[in-house]
């Protein structure tokens, strides 16, 4: 087991991994740039380093500086949390050759799935329903149009070095078609230097449900059931729930079972998130896979029980998992709404600022993840989310009560939040009747 582990991030997932470091009698060495020094998670690590300034490209996002921590704190893994170098295989790669642990996926799995088209080949052998599209990438705009008059109109356009909506194009005819190849593939170029670009068939107002899984270095794959992220902004996920509402239960099973068996075909293992649209006839299709833990890993933790970043840390050190499939539950309603630093009034622009007051909710069943404290200046440097508030009840009736409860209570001063639209989303009819798909924030606020 290790004795030291670097966390590579900051923030509420860089106090969340300190706990768990803490409870399985780890030391944990944060990092801080200039903008985070004085934060108050910090004095919860065994050590904590400075690694440069503000910007995130000197510090959380310096290997150079990471490494020279790792190596002078004396750890025997890293943690990377989510975003920065979460999915950065030259990372993990990096820290393999100098002997660190890295705690997640293998390098070679996180490139194979980090490459759209290679994912979906690799969906393909597991038998996983794809959307139907291009049989890999696009090499000239012709063969697009052949595949776009055999699938039908709209289609879309997507990079394959792409992920989380970035770089993808609707086109509803030809004409948009060759342009949307020109365009889709410069941005990509630019984005992420991989010009590559494939179809497919556009699946209009689809459900976002996807299935946390994790996996040992011994063969063992589980699912931890599914998450449904359709209340959703621009691709910024707003609220995250556990169980998927209204969906059938045979629907639920065959979904998280295609994630195994994909995960399974990749050789991949340590936690990850495969990610489908569900349309409204109940049919899935598997879109990409998040080779990391994510912000909304504590709705599967208080469904299933189980503390994934413990995990995450057990399978790094090659433990077997302790559990095996039929021993995982899908317990009660769990519900996660993050708040962010940004102004609803003002096109969600940034609030950065330091919180003159801050009062908590509590209660049964309430869960609040935040590095955040009163007196605590949000920086404009880095990523707007405050804190996640999670509520777990027996069902979701209970947990959206708890919720609405929780907002009445929660106060937050010298920011603005995102607290005020929470209580509307947690109002709206197509909300609690589980009834919305992920264009539907953006149509109705
Ligand atoms: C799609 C789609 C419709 N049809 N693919 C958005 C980024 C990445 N998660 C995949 N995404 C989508 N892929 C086809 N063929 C709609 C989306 C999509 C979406 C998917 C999941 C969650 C939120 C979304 C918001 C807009 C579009």
């Amino acid at each position: 087991m290790f004795q030291r582990i670097l966390i590579a991030n900051r923030g509420e997932i860089a106090l969340r991994i300190i706990r768990a470091c803490r409870e399985l009698g780890i030391e944990s060495v944060a990092v801080f740039s200039e903008a985070d020094r004085g934060a108050h998670y910090l004095e919860l690590a065994d050590e904590a380093w400075c690694i440069g300034p503000a910007q995130a490209t000197d510090s959380y996002l310096l290997i150079k500086n990471l490494i020279s921590v790792a190596e002078i704190g004396n750890v025997q893994a890293v943690h990377p949390g989510y975003g920065f170098l979460a999915e950065n295989a030259h990372f993990a790669q990096v820290c393999r050759e100098c002997n660190i642990e890295f705690i997640g996926p293998p390098h070679q799995a996180m490139s194979q799935l980090g490459d759209k088209v290679s994912a979906r080949e690799i969906a393909m052998k597991a038998k996983v329903p794809c959307v139907p599209g291009s049989d890999g990438l696009i090499e000239d705009a012709d063969e697009a149009v052949r595949i776009a008059n055999e699938i039908g109109y709209p289609v879309l356009i997507k990079a394959t070095a792409g992920g989380g909506g970035k770089g993808m194009r609707v086109a509803d005819d030809e004409t948009s078609l060759r342009a949307g190849l020109q365009s889709a593939a410069a941005e990509a170029e630019k984005a992420f230097s991989n010009a590559g670009v494939y179809l497919e068939k556009y699946i209009g107002r689809p459900r976002h449900v996807e299935v946390q899984i994790i996996a040992d270095t011994h063969g063992n794959v589980v699912h931890l059931w599914e998450r449904d992220c359709s209340m959703q902004r621009k691709h910024q996920k707003l609220i995250e729930e556990s169980p998927a509402p209204n969906l059938p239960q045979n629907v639920r099973e065959d979904i998280c079972n295609s994630a195994v068996r994909l995960v399974k075909e990749a050789g991949y293992y340590n936690a990850g998130t495969v990610e489908f649209i569900v349309d409204s006839d109940f049919n899935f299709y598997f879109i990409e896979v998040n080779a990391r833990i994510q912000v909304e890993h504590p709705v599967t933790e208080l469904v299933t029980g189980i503390d994934l970043i413990k995990q995450q840390i057990l399978v790094a050190a090659g433990e077997e998992l302790p559990f095996r499939q039929e021993d995982i539950p899908c317990n009660g309603s769990a519900i996660e709404l993050r708040v962010n630093a940004e102004d609803p009034e003002n096109d969600f622009r940034g609030s950065p600022g330091t919180i003159s007051k801050l009062r908590l909710p509590g209660g049964l069943g309430v869960r609040f993840d935040s590095h955040v404290h009163e007196g605590y200046t949000i920086s404009p440097y880095y990523d707007s989310m405050i804190g996640k508030l999670i509520v777990h009840r027996p069902t979701r009736e209970e947990s959206i009560a708890c919720m609405k409860r929780c907002l009445r209570e929660f106060t937050v001063e010298g920011i603005k939040t995102t607290l005020p639209l929470a209580e509307k989303m947690f109002e709206d009819d197509a909300f609690v009747a589980g009834s919305v798909d992920t264009t539907y924030v953006e149509r109705t606020y």
